[in-house]
C-alpha cells in the first residue's frame, strides 16, 4: 500500500517541489496551504500521477488546523510522513527596528503553525508505532546573521523542537529529521521583503538551490531504510560558506 504524506506550505517553493517529487514515486498527498487556486491546481496535476487531497488552513489557526487534519477521509487518515514546511521570513531589520507583525507572524507560523500541525498528526503515529516527520529548518537555525534576529530565533526553536520530538517520539520508533537548507531560490525572499525590490538581488550572481534540489534530499530521507534516519542535514549552494559567505561573480 502507498504511504501517505502531508506537506505544509505545498503550493510554494520546497513544499510544491517536494508534492512533485513524491507523486513521481506514487506517494499518496495531503497538500495544505492557503492560496486555493493553487491548491487546485497542484490537484489537478499531481492527480496524474497519485492520489492527492488538498486541505486549506492558515497553520496560524490552531482551531482551523485541527479541524482540517480531523476531517480527512479514512483513506487519508493514516499519516506517514509529515513535511513541516510552511513558514517565511517576514522583513530583514536590526532589532531595534523591528516590526512586531513581522515578528509575530514568524514566530506565530515558522514555530507555533509547526505545533499546532504536529499535534494534530503525532497521535495517530504513536497509536500506528510508525512515522516520519520532517521539518524544514534553516541555515538560520544553526547561526545567527545581522538583522536576522526573530527569523533565527523560530528557526534555532524549529531545530529545538526537533530534537525534542526524536526524544519524546523515540519510545514509538517514530523518525524526526531536520533538512536545513541555505538559500534556496523560491519565493522567500519576496515575501521576506514584501515584494519590494531587494528580493532580486538575493539569488543573483551565484547559482542558489532550487526547491527541486531540497525535494530530492527529502524523498532520499523519506526512503531510508528502516533502521536509518537522516537526523539533522545542513544544505547549501556550493558558493555558500555560511550565511553571510557566499561567493558571488
Ligand atoms: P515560499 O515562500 O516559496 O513557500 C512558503 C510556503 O509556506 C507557501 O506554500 C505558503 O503557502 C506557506 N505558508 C506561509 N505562511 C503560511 C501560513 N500562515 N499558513 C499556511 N501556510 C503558510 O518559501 P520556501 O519554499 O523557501 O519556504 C519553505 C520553508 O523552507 C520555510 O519554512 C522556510 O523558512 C524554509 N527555508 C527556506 C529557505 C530559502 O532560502 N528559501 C532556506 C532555508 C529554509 P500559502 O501562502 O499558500 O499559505
Ligand atoms: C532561509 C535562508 O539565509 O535567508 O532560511 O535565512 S536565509
Amino acid at each position: 500500500m502507498s504511504k501517505i504524506a502531508l506537506i505544509t506550505g505545498a503550493t510554494s517553493g520546497i513544499g510544491r517541489a517536494t508534492a512533485q517529487e513524491f507523486a513521481k514515486h506514487g506517494i499518496k498527498l495531503v497538500l495544505c496551504g492557503r492560496r486555493q487556486q493553487r491548491l487546485d491546481d497542484l490537484k489537478e496535476s499531481l492527480s496524474k500521477k497519485t492520489e492527492v487531497h488538498i486541505l486549506n488552513f492558515d497553520v496560524r489557526d490552531r482551531e482551523k488546523v485541527l479541524e482540517a487534519i480531523a476531517s480527512l477521509p479514512d483513506d487519508f487518515k493514516k499519516i506517514d510522513i509529515l513535511i513541516n514546511n510552511a513558514g517565511n521570513a517576514h522583513g530583514l531589520d536590526p532589532i531595534e527596528r523591528g516590526n512586531l507583525d513581522d515578528w509575530d507572524a514568524m514566530l506565530d507560523i515558522n514555530v507555533k503553525g509547526l505545533l499546532y500541525v504536529s499535534k494534530a498528526v503525532i497521535p495517530g503515529m504513536t497509536e500506528r508505532q510508525s512515522g516520519h516527520i520532517i521539518n524544514i529548518g534553516s541555515s538560520a537555525g544553526k547561526e545567527v546573521y545581522p538583522k536576522g534576529n526573530v527569523y533565527c530565533a523560530s528557526k534555532h526553536a524549529v531545530l529545538a523542537i526537533t530534537e525534542g520530538m526524536r526524544i519524546d517520539l523515540n519510545p514509538y520508533g517514530i523518525k524526526v529529521s531536520a533538512i536545513n537548507p541555505g538559500l534556496v531560490e523560491t519565493e522567500f525572499s519576496k515575501v521576506r521583503f514584501k515584494g519590494g525590490k531587494e528580493a532580486d538581488s538575493v539569488y543573483s550572481g551565484y547559482k542558489a538551490l532550487q526547491a527541486e534540489d531540497i525535494a530530492e534530499i527529502i524523498y532520499f530521507a523519506i526512503t531510508r531504510p528502516a533502521h536509518v534516519n537522516l537526523a539533522d542535514v545542513l544544505v547549501f549552494p556550493t558558493a555558500q560558506a555560511n550565511s553571510v559567505t557566499v561567493k558571488k561573480t
